[in-house]
């Protein structure tokens, strides 16, 4: 369903593009077919690339033939494109085959890309001419304003871990907060929500959130469901495909949002939007106050297909209304049922409550996860003491299962200081996302697991998106707890 005044909306808050050329030379060298040069933009950059290509012998009499390869780490460059079989779409690989007819001349790309690393691979020239690189010049673009740029006071050993994190946010701020620049480069929701909690303590654009609350609002499903992702071109559409988690999320997003930029204007017209979701997927609970999987459908919590999601499921919608409570109460509503059902829930959720492990499990097989544990204390289900003992337990569980992306560990951390460990969580952020810094990292990335570095829900890394904005929370942490 088409909305068009929240589009009209959305449109009023879209962004202007920054641009900036960054220029690194060539290798000056003379190439025929087969030689193979990397070029190195020393940082993260998402933009337009153009080749300034001259040659060396008699005028080119023929076209230049050549393979270009962007890479945001090093890693992927020594990956073969045509050996990756997964699932998701190899058209992400950021590769092309060019015929360039005007050597010497300048050939512009384009495409957008998110690179750091530029390998161009010469597949033919003729005899009478062999064709040099004079120099690659990127268009970098971002929504993002440097000069916005909170700087915190932060001991010297965390500055990197700040620019990093702030690096990814910028590189994913385009005409909507993206996921990747690289894949899939567009509005997600989950996403959304980390990325616009970030921006409040970073570069603060308060209209880019906006913009992208009435965009998901302004394109729904039916009966108003909103959808996980959206797509902005030729027209602003959303995707078919919900899920739970994330159709709650908007909810967070809002109340944050109207936190950070005391909007009540948006806040007034945009909470039907969020009571539209509460209205839909409360139907999706038992009569025993649990969450039906049958019914909730997909729910995403982590990239883990082996992760049971019905405890976490439960405990994020309790998570998603007691921000509708905070936004109803807000706006004057009457909020008794909403109180009782909040109740209700959290009672219900004691159930999956394993007195003799101290822990939640979580479906037919009663599973034991951090992600259970940490939504039920995101969602205030145990507290304090209570909280921090599970927390405790759960690392002494073996075969609990672990968290595959920043975007599982951004929601520890935060359990971590909501259950009053904020130093262990502070080494816990400095240990995780330190060991993406340790490994070169200039942005942050969609999937680490220390302990399984190669794990790819998508069947290879080469389609990883290695500047992935649910990474970038760092900078939000640092900020809002640890800096002076
Ligand atoms: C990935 C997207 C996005 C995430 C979804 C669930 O494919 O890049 O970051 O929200 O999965």
């Amino acid at each position: 369903m088409i909305n068009e005044r929240f589009l009209q909306k959305a449109e009023e808050c879209k962004p202007e593009l920054h641009h900036e050329t960054v220029t690194v030379p060539g290798n000056g060298e003379p190439m025929k077919a087969g030689a193979e040069a990397v070029f190195d933009f020393g940082n993260h950059y998402v933009g337009y690339l153009s080749v300034d290509f001259g040659y060396e012998g008699h005028h080119p009499d023929a076209p230049l033939y050549f393979q270009i390869q962007f890479a945001e780490i090093k890693d992927e460059l020594n990956q073969n494109p045509a050996e990756y079989h997964g699932w998701i779409s190899k058209s992400w690989i950021q590769e092309e085959k060019i015929h360039f007819d005007e050597v010497p001349g300048i050939c512009a790309l384009p495409r957008r890309y998110a690179f750091r690393y530029v390998k161009i691979k010469i597949l033919s020239v003729s005899d009478n001419y062999s064709v040099i690189i004079n120099s690659l010049s990127a268009d970098t673009v971002t929504s993002a304003k440097d000069d916005q740029l909170r700087y915190p006071v932060l001991p010297e050993e965390d500055r990197k871990l700040y620019e990093v994190s702030a690096r990814t946010l910028r590189s994913c701020m385009q005409e909507v907060f993206e996921d990747g620049p690289k894949r899939d480069r567009r509005l997600w929701l989950g996403d959304l929500r980390l990325e616009a909690i970030a921006n409040y303590e970073t570069y603060r654009n308060y209209d880019l959130v906006k913009r992208c609350l009435y965009l998901f609002a302004g394109t729904t499903l039916e009966e108003g469901r909103l959808s996980n992702n959206l797509f902005l071109y030729p027209k602003p559409e959303c995707d078919f495909q919900t899920m739970f988690d994330y159709t709650l999320f908007y909810i967070n997003t809002q109340w944050d949002y109207y936190c950070a930029a005391k909007d009540l204007e948006t806040l007034r017209e945009l909470e039907p939007v969020c009571e539209t979701q509460h209205r839909l997927l409360k139907e999706y609970f038992g009569k025993d106050g649990l969450l039906d999987m049958e019914k909730a459908g997909n729910v995403f919590i982590d990239w883990n297909f082996s992760l049971d999601k019905q405890a976490s499921g439960q405990a994020v919608y309790i998570y998603a209304m007691n921000d509708l409570l905070k936004i109803q109460k807000e706006l004057h509503k009457d909020t008794g049922e909403l109180e009782d059902e909040i109740r209700r829930l959290s009672e219900a959720s004691m159930k999956l409550f394993d007195e003799e492990k101290g822990l939640f499990v979580s479906g037919p097989n009663r599973q034991v996860s951090y992600m259970s544990q940490i939504w039920m204390i995101l969602a205030g289900v145990v507290k304090d003491k209570d909280a921090r003992e599970i927390l405790e337990r759960v690392e002494k569980t073996p075969d609990a299962v672990t968290m595959n992306s920043p975007y599982a560990y951004h929601h520890y951390i935060q359990a971590l200081i909501d259950a009053g460990l904020k130093d262990k969580a502070y080494a816990k952020m400095k240990e995780y996302w330190g060991g993406m810094l340790k490994m070169g990292a200039d942005t942050f990335w969609e999937l680490y697991n220390p302990e399984d570095p190669g794990v790819s829900p998508y069947g290879g890394i080469i389609v990883h998106s290695f500047c992935h904005a649910w990474s970038c929370t760092p900078a939000y942490f640092l900020n809002k707890y640890f800096a002076d």
